[in-house]
Order: C-alpha cells, then sequence, then structure tokens
C-alpha cells in the first residue's frame, strides 16, 4: 500500500527553486529527466551482473571500457526500513554531513550555492595506491517528483554530475568524470488503529546508480577491486547513518 503524502514545505527540493535563466537549467532538467525514465527499481539480469548481494541490498555492475579506460556503470537496490526517501536524499545532498558518512574523501568544499536545491562542490577523494589521487568538480541537485498515479510514483532524488567552475582550478589530482543518481521512494503501511504513522510503518526504496569516468589511467584491477568494495560500503554506511541521525527526529514526508 502507498500513501501519498506532500513534502514539509520549505525544505530544499521541494518545490523547484533552481532558476530557468540559470546556465545549468537545461542540463539539470535533461539529467534528472533521464535517471527518472531509468528509475523501474528493477534490475535486467541479463545486463547487469551482481557483485554484491547483503540482506535487501543488491549491487550490480556492467563491464565497460571507453578510451581504455574502465567505466563500469554501476547500480544497486535497496530497501530500507524507518526512514522515507526524502530524508536519505536530504542526508545525501547535504554538504554540511558529507564527511561524516562518505568513508572516500579527504576534503569538501562548496564552490556555489546555486539556488536553495543545487550547489556546485568540489571535493578530493583519498588516494588509492599505486595511482593518482582524484578530484571531482560536480553540482548536487535534490527534487521531489510528486506522484499522481500507480505509474508515476512520489519520488525524491539527488543528482550529482560533473561540471567545470573557476574556483575548482585543476589541481595535484586526476579529475573524474561523474553521473550519480539517487532515487528513492517512500512505502507506508497505513496502521489498523487509524493513528498516525510512526517510523515502523515506513520503508524506503532506494536505487542508486553511478557512472564514473576515472579520468586518467588506473590498473583495472585494482579499480575493479576498490568499486567492488566501497559502493557496498558506501550504501551500508550512509543507510545506517540516516537511519541514526532520524531516529528521534519527526519524520519528514
Ligand atoms: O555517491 C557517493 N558519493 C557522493 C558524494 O561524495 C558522490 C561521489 C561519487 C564518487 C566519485 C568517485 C571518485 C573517485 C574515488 C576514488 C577512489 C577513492 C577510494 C578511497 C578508498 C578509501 O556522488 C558514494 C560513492 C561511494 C563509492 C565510491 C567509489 C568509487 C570508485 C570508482 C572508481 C573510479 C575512480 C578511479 C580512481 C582510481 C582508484 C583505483
Amino acid at each position: 500500500n502507498i500513501i501519498r503524502h506532500t513534502p514539509q514545505a520549505n525544505t530544499p527540493g521541494a518545490t523547484l527553486s533552481l532558476s530557468s535563466s540559470h546556465k545549468l537549467y537545461e542540463e539539470i532538467n535533461a539529467v534528472v529527466a533521464e535517471h527518472i525514465k531509468y528509475s523501474g527499481f528493477t534490475i535486467d539480469d541479463g545486463v547487469w551482473e551482481a557483485i554484491h548481494e547483503e540482506g535487501e541490498m543488491k549491487v550490480y555492475r556492467r563491464e565497460m571500457e571507453e578510451d581504455g579506460m574502465i567505466v563500469d556503470p554501476l547500480k544497486a537496490v535497496h530497501c530500507v526500513k524507518g526512514i522515507t526517501g526524502h530524508e536519505l536524499c536530504h542526508y545525501f545532498w547535504d554538504v554540511s554531513v558529507r564527511m561524516e558518512w562518505e568513508g572516500t574523501l579527504e576534503s569538501t568544499n562548496t564552490v556555489e550555492v546555486v539556488s536553495d536545491d543545487t550547489v556546485i562542490t568540489h571535493q578530493t577523494h583519498k588516494r588509492v595506491w599505486p595511482t593518482t589521487q582524484r578530484d571531482a568538480v560536480f553540482w548536487s541537485h535534490i527534487r521531489h517528483i510528486a506522484g499522481n498515479d500507480e505509474n508515476s510514483p512520489d519520488m525524491w532524488m539527488v543528482c550529482n554530475y560533473s561540471t567545470d567552475h573557476d574556483k575548482a582550478q585543476p589541481s595535484k589530482c586526476v579529475r573524474v568524470k561523474m553521473n550519480v543518481a539517487m532515487v528513492c521512494e517512500t512505502m507506508v503501511t497505513p496502521r489498523a488503529d487509524g493513528k498516525p504513522s510512526t517510523r515502523e510503518d515506513l520503508t524506503c526504496r532506494v536505487q542508486y546508480a553511478a557512472y564514473v569516468n576515472p579520468g586518467g589511467w588506473a590498473p583495472p584491477s585494482v579499480l575493479r577491486a576498490v568499486y567492488k568494495r566501497e559502493y557496498p560500503k558506501f550504501l551500508k554506511r550512509f543507510t545506517q547513518y540516516v537511519t541514526n541521525a532520524t531516529a528521534d527526529k519527526p519524520i519528514m514526508f
């Protein structure tokens, strides 16, 4: 049973605050639309290879090369009890808490606040031996997609997409390119006593998709070993972080 809730007003992403006159407006809308199109929460086993399963979490990849570089797209689905999709997306987007859950980071710096729902971030990742350290510059956009019926469910999403910025000049790092999306749906089991929902009545369906181009050579075996370990670790650690962070807070629908 899916019950639709109106998202709490005045939270980033509840209504679009990105201005249509901003130079990123078209790009952001196009990337968001592309991710929504492929957010079926189902994975075609004929195309995707499972690399990790743990409880409700399933992580898949497709081996792919571009110009001699490993760019394996990654997809994961997960189901988490006790939190909403809005909460998961809120913490994924909120740069101020990123260092608390993101285990691959050395530093993160917001180079532009574009609007209430969009920021541009420059972040440096931990170096992996024997490769050059990586950094990334990307816009991060949070959005609520209001559902109308069974065919267009209510969703929250965050997209992280590589861009350039004057305040994020090339450094000693190799710059990666990414196209990452987290898309969430919230299921609420109606209470038999008709009382307001509690966290026990919530289940959040998560779909995470990542395309990362390493930007320069890295040993394929090291690269594949790193992402095989890091994506499941991230999904576990991040969802646990949100569960802990929200446990004593009112539900953010
Ligand atoms: O989505 C996630 N986090 C978001 C906020 O940070 C954001 C980040 C995307 C990840 C971009 C990848 C950056 C390269 C990382 C270098 C490796 C660091 C490993 C450090 C280990 C201690 O959207 C959650 C992402 C969590 C998983 C990230 C792992 C990605 C590995 C991809 C491999 C390609 C990079 C090539 C580097 C060479 C390494 C051998």
